[in-house]
């Protein structure tokens, strides 16, 4: 029997923060801004309201029941709730405080595979003797948290990742989900799709013009319908509905590679508009390189073109870099080859459907000692 936790802190940063300051405790506390680059800078002088600055990292749930979420625009929020207290990101408290969390749940763990700073699986089939015996062990781990950290978490317990994972958000903050071998159909079926990790906007949308909204629905679904329409996506999508997912933990937690990308509501050629959604991405990837302290060296533009040809261009750079305008040169030079028609002959006056940006190469600059590692 295979038995897989998901352990996933409650709005971390913001946890972390009314820790650290308990006269934050109930109150709406919203964890955003604070990566300054140079260009930032200037324009904080400018500005020197801080608070309308970048976007939330993440709220308190007390913030969320104002609307809310990671991502909005911090002047956004401003709007809905000024009176919540705005914090700057400290990075460097949370990274320490994820590094003790995962020192417990280490402990606790056949095999333990991090996934982001404030979440990890945990493969536990040798330490446990059923179910019930699962949600008693999961107890313990909550309980040590909460005593050595004062934080809660969620914990989703099911006997593989993808169900660990969407069981760990079905009840939150605190909570504990436990999906028994032979009912993750049943537990999944009233479920929206959009809770299947990895289905966004878009996906959700397509499904829903197949008259799919439930997981049950896409569970039930001919998986040649969801092929034709979602290629090799469409096999797993169906796996995982109904609840199957070989995947294994993996210890080694190495992020070989980070990437964001965007669908168009229609498929285009206008340059602008590649432009300016390239130069989203490029800032989405740096905010998310610079939360988990990464340098890259490679970078590279995928595009999907309106017949679903996918084509990608990578440079790599001669040294690591961090920074905001090496990346933005290195991913406009490559999206210049798609979007001024210098490509392949047979791409030419193709609309483009899809635009990433990924870097990879990835290191990690080590705090302490000021070198990557
Ligand atoms: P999440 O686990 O997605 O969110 P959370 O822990 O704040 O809240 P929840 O209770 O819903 O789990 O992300 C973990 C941390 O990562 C979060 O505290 C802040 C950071 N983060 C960002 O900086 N930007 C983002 O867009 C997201 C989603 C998270
Ligand atoms: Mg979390």
């Amino acid at each position: 029997m295979k038995v897989i936790l998901h352990v996933d802190m409650d709005s971390f940063f913001s946890a972390v923060e009314v820790r650290e300051n308990p006269e934050l405790k109930g109150l709406p506390v919203i964890v955003g801004g604070g990566i300054k680059t140079e260009e930032e800078k200037e324009k904080a002088a400018e500005e020197p309201d801080r608070k309308i600055r970048g976007v939330v990292s993440t709220c308190s749930y007390e913030a969320r029941e104002y609307g809310i979420h990671s991502a909005m625009p911090l002047s956004r929020a401003y709007k809905l709730c000024p009176d919540a207290k705005f914090l700057p990101v400290n990075m460097p408290l949370y990274k320490r405080v994820s590094r003790e969390i995962m020192a417990i749940l280490r402990k606790y763990a056949d095999k333990i595979e991090q996934v982001s700073i404030d979440e990890a699986f945990l493969d536990v089939s040798t330490k446990v003797r059923d179910w019930d015996n699962a949600r008693e062990y999961a107890q313990m781990i909550k309980r040590e948290i909460l005593e050595k950290e004062e934080l809660t978490c969620s914990i989703g317990i099911a006997p593989n990742k993808t169900v660990a994972k969407i069981a760990s958000a079905f009840v939150k903050p605190d909570g504990l989900t436990v999906v028994e071998e032979g009912k993750a159909r049943e537990f999944l079926a009233p479920l929206p799709v959009k809770k299947i990790p990895g289905v966004g906007p878009k996906t959700d949308e397509m499904l829903k013009k197949m008259g799919i909204e439930q997981i049950g629905q896409l569970a039930s679904c001919d998986v040649q319908k969801l092929v034709a329409k979602f290629g090799k996506y469409g096999t797993r999508l169906h796996l995982v509905a109904n609840g199957v997912d070989e995947s294994e933990v993996e210890e080694e937690w190495e992020r070989k590679s980070l990437s964001r990308e965007r669908t168009f509501a229609e498929d285009t050629r206008d340059v602008s508009i590649l432009n300016d959604c390239v130069d989203g991405l490029v800032e989405e990837v740096y905010n998310a390189i610079k939360r988990e302290g990464f340098v890259f060296k490679t970078v590279s533009i995928k595009v999907k073109f309106e017949d679903f040809a996918i084509h990608t261009r990578a440079k790599t750079l001669k040294s690591f870099h961090s920074d905001l305008s090496m990346l933005k040169k290195a991913a406009k030079e490559l999206m210049t080859e798609f979007s001024e028609g210098k490509g392949r002959e047979k791409d030419k006056g193709k609309k483009i459907r899809l635009v990433g940006v990924r870097v990879s190469n990835l290191g990690v600059v080590d705090e302490k000692q000021r070198r990557i590692v």
